[in-house]
């Protein structure tokens, strides 16, 4: 989720002290995502020796320690040729601390390194195993595994595995999402990199001009497919890609050299282009599954599994952008990058959590508090602003599958209020960054009264993780843009997650919960549909809304949250007054501000309240309201009436409101860049609110 770095020089003579300012200074590149911690490993004064730093904090901190170690490390030792690799963290196994920190190792002599961004599902069963075979974990990573499997699956092998058939039999292991760079010291100066789920790329800087602009994918017989007395074979094919590497080599056409002789080359890997774009402008995106090898300045692309469809080429690409623009990727704002990265931050809430399979949901962090939450007096939600909407928005589905009362508090009410609370109330804490100050005050009342206190928070080690008894990490990654969005969406599936899981004892709520589970796996899909119509967003936005001073946002049931977060989304970036309505409240008040001058936006989704909202519908209609409709794709009704409409894909009741916020994000966000506003940081606001 975070950013790696990686950097081969061959050829190149570079000392130390510039190899650590080069992966160093990429990792700042990377700042901008955000991280908990850092470190970097770089090769020691003999091929045995590798070097790690590792801080918690920015990466200034792990600059600082380098700093401290100059004494103890000649900085000015040179290398011809080398590999180092870095790496910034977001936590999501283990607290943000030194001993967590990447890179992680192999043993103590540090014979296998490696950084990862993702998360591995399967890594407990991998630590079991290798922890009977004896390896003994340092950390609470589930990247530690990676580490420790390569070397149990190289000393498997004797030792003749290539680096590549190592890595190959690595990932074949792994389950989930990962970006991964190896290094070892078993083969110095090369480097490995693969992914699955996480983007990695690799930058290539050379004075001479490349032969060709892409580089062969190489689908050769795959060593480690084959029978294992294979590797007891000292002739045998294995044996032979080691001792003798060049046998079998087919150098990348685009590396080829005139005279065939090694040519001075260096490669810079990152997780993002802004970490490498000051060093070169030549860069290769690696699909899934690839593993890219570098060695003696080649660089040779490998498949998992051959034949499985995938084209034979990467392109070298030249990357046009300048810095600033490359930072964003192809976004102008973090606000929107984030809401575009929701089909995947969504996708990464739920690994390792929901097995599509057999419907069911496992939140590691909950299981040994199950029963007795299952036997409180009443659940109590208490947060602010969007994570206060994410409770509004799933209190209707909690209540249903866990039978159990619920009610939602604004935690400065709450406390303002002096709540009662009881030993047998159990309290969800809800925040993104896990430091918003009503909110832990309100976690420390009912602390004092005796309530089990659940956290919902994106932020491990953040104070709300830390107090509360137990809780559930959302695992967006970092969100960067004050205004929430795609921690609105993770919070929204994390306790969706947590009341299936919590009703999985209701056998007459089977069905119910497997709907849910099957809306669950099609959220990805549904969201980016609505994402493709971004363009149709900000024309609308453009021409029906922006310089109107006031929208109402109406809806009901599970789409009350919606018009609420919509509405402080509006307000929050565009700073246009817009107010989320619930329809049924209409004729006690509201309705008087209809006219054919407001500004209305009216959800009309498909579910058992339709009858009511399309009420409203006339409601605003007979005073001449002119409503923008979101409606559902195919709603032939909505679609002969005379306005405006949005629409989105059906999904589950309860999983709606995930895919109505999207358009109303999209929405705010350009209204937003219309009004001028600094969409990242909005006037008055903060991204965490610290203070009471
Ligand atoms: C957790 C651990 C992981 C491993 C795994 C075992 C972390 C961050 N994750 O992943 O290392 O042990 O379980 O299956 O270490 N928690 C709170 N308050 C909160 C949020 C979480 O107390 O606001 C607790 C939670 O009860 C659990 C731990 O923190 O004990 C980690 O929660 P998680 O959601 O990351 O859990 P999981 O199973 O994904
Ligand atoms: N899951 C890994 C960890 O918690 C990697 C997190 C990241 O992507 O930064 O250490
Ligand atoms: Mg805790």
């Amino acid at each position: 989720m975070c950013g790696i770095v990686a950097y081969a020089n061959f050829l190149v003579e570079k000392d130390r002290a510039f190899i650590l300012n080069t992966l160093v200074n990429g990792l700042k590149r990377l700042e901008y995502r955000g991280y908990d911690s850092a470190g970097l490993a770089v090769d020691g004064d003999s091929p045995e020796e590798v070097l790690i730093f590792k801080q918690v904090g920015k990466v200034a901190n792990l600059r600082a320690l380098i700093d401290a170690s100059a004494e103890s490390i000649d900085m000015s030792k040179t290398f011809i040729s080398h590999t180092g690799m870095a790496h910034t963290r977001w936590a999501t196994h283990g607290q943000p601390s030194n001993r967590n920190c990447h890179p992680h190792r192999s043993d103590e002599t540090n014979e296998f390194t490696v950084v990862h961004n993702g998360i591995v599902t399967n890594y407990k069963e991998l630590r079991t195993v290798l922890e009977k075979k004896g390896f003994v974990f340092e950390s609470d990573t589930d990247t530690e595994c990676v580490a420790k499997l390569a070397k149990y699956l190289y000393d498997q092998g004797k030792g003749r595995l290539s680096f590549t058939a190592l890595v190959k039999a690595v990932i074949k292991e792994l389950e989930g999402a990962f970006a991964l760079i190896f290094k070892s010291t078993q083969y110095p100066n090369e480097v490995v990199a693969t992914r699955r789920g996480s983007p990695l790329l690799i930058g290539v800087k050379t004075d001479k001009k490349l032969k060709v602009d892409f580089v062969d994918v190489e689908f050769g017989s795959d060593p480690v497919s084959e029978p294992a007395t294979e590797l007891n074979d000292e002739e045998s094919y294995l044996a032979a890609d080691k001792t003798h590497p060049k046998m079998r080599r087919t150098q990348s056409r685009a590396f080829l050299s005139d005279d065939g002789q090694p040519q001075p080359i260096e490669y810079f890997l990152a997780s993002d282009a802004s970490a490498i774009i000051e060093h070169t402008k030549r860069v290769l995106y690696l699909e899934d599954d690839d593993i890219a090898h570098i060695s003696e300045g080649e660089l040779h692309i490998h498949r998992l599994r051959r034949d499985d469809g995938v084209s034979a080429q990467r392109s070298i690409m030249t990357l046009e952008m300048e810095l600033a623009q490359v930072m964003k990727g192809q976004f102008k704002h973090y606000m929107q990058k984030e809401i575009f990265e929701q089909p995947e931050s969504v996708v990464n809430t739920m690994r390792g959590r929901v097995n599509f399979n057999n419907h069911s949901i496992t939140l590691g962090g909950l299981k040994a508090y199950l029963s007795t939450i299952r036997r409180c007096r009443r659940i109590v939600f208490v947060a602010c602003g969007t994570s206060y909407h994410s409770a509004l928005a799933t209190r209707a589905i909690f209540e249903e599958l866990t039978e159990i009362p619920v009610s939602v508090e604004l935690a400065s009410d709450f406390l303002d209020r002096r709540c009662p609370i009881f030993r047998d109330d159990v309290c969800v804490f809800v925040s993104q960054s896990g430091e918003t100050a009503d909110t832990i005050l309100a976690l420390r009342y009912c602390l004092e009264r005796g309530a089990l206190c659940l956290g919902v928070t994106n932020t491990v080690g953040s104070s709300i993780s830390r107090e509360t008894h137990c809780g559930v990490h959302i695992n967006a990654g970092p969100e960067i843009g004050v205004a929430s969005t795609k921690a609105y969406t993770s919070q929204y599936i994390a306790l969706v997650m947590m009341a299936i899981q919590l009703g999985e004892d209701r056998v007459s709520m089977t069905a119910r919960r497997a709907e849910i589970i099957d809306g669950l796996h099609e959220l990805p899909r549904h969201i980016k549909e609505i994402l493709a119509t971004d363009a149709e967003l900000r024309q609308l936005a453009q021409d029906v809304l922006f310089q109107e001073k006031s929208l109402l946002i109406m809806g009901r049931g599970y789409q009350n949250a919606t018009c609420l977060e919509g509405a402080l989304k509006i307000k929050e970036v565009s700073y246009m007054h817009s107010e989320g309505i619930l329809a049924g409240e209409l004729k006690h008040g509201p309705l008087a501000l209809i006219d054919e001058n407001m500004p209305v936006i009216l959800i009309m989704t498909r579910d058992s309240l339709y009858p009511k909202v399309q009420s409203a519908y006339e409601q605003v209609t007979a005073r001449k309201g002119k409503p923008i409709i979101i409606a559902n794709t195919g709603d032939e009704n909505v679609a002969s009436n005379d306005c405006h409409k949005i629409w989105v894909p059906q999904t589950v009741d309860c999983l709606q409101g995930l895919l109505t916020i999207i358009p109303l994000q999209l929405l705010s966000y350009h209204l937003a860049v219309l009004a001028g506003v600094d969409v990242d940081c909005p006037r008055n606001l903060a991204k965490s609110v610290t203070v009471e």
